[in-house]
This record gives structure tokens, C-alpha cells and sequence, in this order.
């Protein structure tokens, strides 16, 4: 049998929720140390955490701290992550190996965070949004190891949908392909990070918490190995004008290209130049919508715990 208790810790407050059987949320790292600047990343992890709280379930952030994968981080922890930002890595699926064995600290993606989550028995994790197939993938052959995570390791992710500095048509089609369920709360169409539209509908409309639990239930039960993508729109009152942000993900996209970014840094170098471009609009967009993911992944796993 696999025993992850080598390599996984449990933060005190996540050992008692899973102790006493408590609905936890996951949450990932990649975003406080990659994904916004300090100091507004780490008051966002904690007010995110708060807001897990404040709705029955328990927060359980995930990253990796001196070689040990975490399942819950104290708040010098996050606070360290969030401070030393860039120069923490950014741990995907293939970094994870070396990160343990050299004893580093990591930030974790959400296809890392989705393995430790499910190392953890945590089926559900909260975030912003997702990676997936980058514009000109076709020539680049940029696509997140977020999509093969979710076609193979059953834990479900709500986030925002996708921004459109990716190739979202490609992204829908990918996960298609896996196998993995789209599922849009309260909305036929899949949004768009910023903005609640993106010109491509969902596979599945479901209107409640306990609804989508249901379906994540029959995954279970019938062994399924893959996740759910699980797209909750950006509240409409804290939306992005569409052309503003269009131009910005244009501009920083064009950006990327001269100055040759390739690999992982794409995604956080565009992150930050959209950030900058919009003049911190976009980031006050980004921290309202991880808070309302937070608070959707929260009632998911409230209804996964009542019995059947
Ligand atoms: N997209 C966002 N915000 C993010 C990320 C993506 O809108 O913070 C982060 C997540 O941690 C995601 C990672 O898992 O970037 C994807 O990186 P890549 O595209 O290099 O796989
Ligand atoms: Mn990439």
C-alpha cells in the first residue's frame, strides 16, 4: 500500500479536520509565489483561507517547504512563499522529484497541488485559473501539464475558466479528448478568467453545490482516474471591460515573443506584465474571483460530506 506519510505532513489544523471528517479545500501555491505581487499575494492566501473558514470547511494550502510536501501551511510559511516570490520555484509534475530530494522549497501549480491534494484525501481544491493549450501551441507545443493532470488524478478544480492568454478553443478541445468533465456553475458558457464569457459553452450546466457533488460521488464510487474542471464565473460586478483586457493579454503576449519567453516562465511572465499593463485592475479582479472560488469549493465539499 502507498504510504505518502514519508514525504507528506499535515499541518495541525488539517490533521483535525481529517481526523473528524471535515469537508478540507485545497489550495495551490503557484499563485502566491508566481501568480500576484507581494505584498497583496499573501493577505489574498490568507484572506482566502478566512473565507474557506467562514464557510464550515477548512483551508489546507499546499506546497512544498524544505523537501516536505504540505498539507497546510502556517502563516510564516505563507508569508515566506509570498515574499520570495519568483526565487521559490515553480513545481509542476516533472519538478516534484528534485524538489523533494534536495530538500528546496516549492510553489506548487495546480498539477502539483492536485497530486498532493489527492496523496492527502483532499477532492477538491480551489483557485484562480487553470493552465492549458497556449495561442500557437501548434508550432510552440506550449500546453500546461495542468490538462494531463486532470485527465488522470481525480481531484476537482474550480477556478474562473481560463484567460484568453490562452488558446481557449484548444484548451475545451484537449480536455475533451481526456476525458474530462467542464462543468459550468450557474452558466452555459465557459468563462473567461476576467470576463464571464468566452464564446465557448460547457459540457454540463449544474445550478448547485450539491449537484456537482453528486456527479464527483459517481466519479468515486466507479473509480474514475480522472478530475473535473468545475468553471465559476468572475461575479458580474467585478468583471473586466472586455477591450481593456483583450489589449493588455495582446500586449503582453507580443511581449513574451520578442523577448523569447519560453518554458515555465510563460505563464508567470504574461501574469505579471497583465498585471502591470492594467494597472493593478486586473489583480483586483484575479483576488475577487479566487475568493468566490473559494467559496463555491467550500460548499462542494460541504455536500460531499453529508451522506447519501
Ligand atoms: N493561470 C492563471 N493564474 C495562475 C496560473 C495560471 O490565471 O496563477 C498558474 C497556476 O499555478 C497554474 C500554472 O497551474 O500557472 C500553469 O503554469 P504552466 O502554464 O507553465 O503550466
Ligand atoms: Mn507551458
Amino acid at each position: 500500500m502507498l504510504d505518502s506519510s514519508k514525504y507528506l505532513d499535515f499541518s495541525p489544523e488539517v490533521q483535525q479536520a481529517k481526523s473528524e471528517n471535515k469537508p478540507i479545500v485545497a489550495l495551490e501555491s503557484t499563485i502566491i509565489s508566481h501568480g500576484m505581487p507581494y505584498p497583496k499575494n499573501v493577505a489574498t492566501a490568507l484572506e482566502v483561507e478566512a473565507t474557506i473558514r467562514a464557510q464550515g470547511a477548512i483551508p489546507a494550502t499546499i506546497a512544498i517547504i524544505n523537501g516536505r510536501l504540505k498539507a497546510g501551511l502556517t502563516q510564516q510559511e505563507i508569508e515566506h512563499l509570498g515574499k520570495a516570490g519568483q526565487q521559490v520555484p515553480k513545481v509542476s509534475r516533472r519538478d516534484l522529484p528534485f524538489i523533494i530530494s534536495r530538500k528546496l522549497d516549492g510553489a506548487t501549480t495546480v498539477a502539483a497541488t492536485m497530486i498532493i491534494a489527492h496523496l492527502a484525501g483532499i477532492p477538491i481544491f480551489a483557485t484562480g485559473g487553470v493552465g492549458g493549450v497556449h495561442r500557437g501551441a501548434a508550432a510552440s507545443m506550449d500546453i500546461s501539464a495542468d490538462l494531463q493532470e486532470l485527465a488522470n488524478t481525480p481531484v476537482a478544480v474550480v477556478s474562473a475558466g481560463v484567460k484568453s492568454i490562452l488558446d481557449i478553443g484548444l484548451t475545451l478541445e484537449y480536455l475533451e479528448t481526456y476525458g474530462v468533465p467542464v462543468v459550468g456553475y450557474q452558466t452555459s458558457e465557459f468563462p473567461a478568467f476576467f470576463t464571464r464569457k468566452s464564446g465557448f459553452g460547457v459540457d454540463y450546466q449544474v445550478d448547485t453545490p450539491e449537484a456537482i457533488a453528486e456527479a464527483l460521488q459517481a466519479m468515486k464510487d466507479l473509480n474514475f482516474s480522472g478530475g473535473m474542471l468545475i468553471a465559476n464565473p468572475v461575479p458580474q460586478q467585478h468583471q473586466m471591460d472586455k477591450t481593456v483586457i483583450d489589449q493588455a493579454i495582446n500586449q503582453a503576449i507580443q511581449e513574451a515573443t520578442q523577448q523569447q519567453i519560453s518554458g515555465k516562465a510563460v505563464t508567470p511572465f504574461l501574469l505579471s506584465r497583465i498585471e502591470q499593463i492594467t494597472q493593478g485592475n486586473s489583480l483586483f479582479s484575479n483576488i475577487q474571483l479566487v475568493l468566490n472560488n473559494a467559496i463555491l469549493a467550500s460548499k462542494i465539499a460541504i455536500a460531499l460530506n453529508k451522506p447519501a
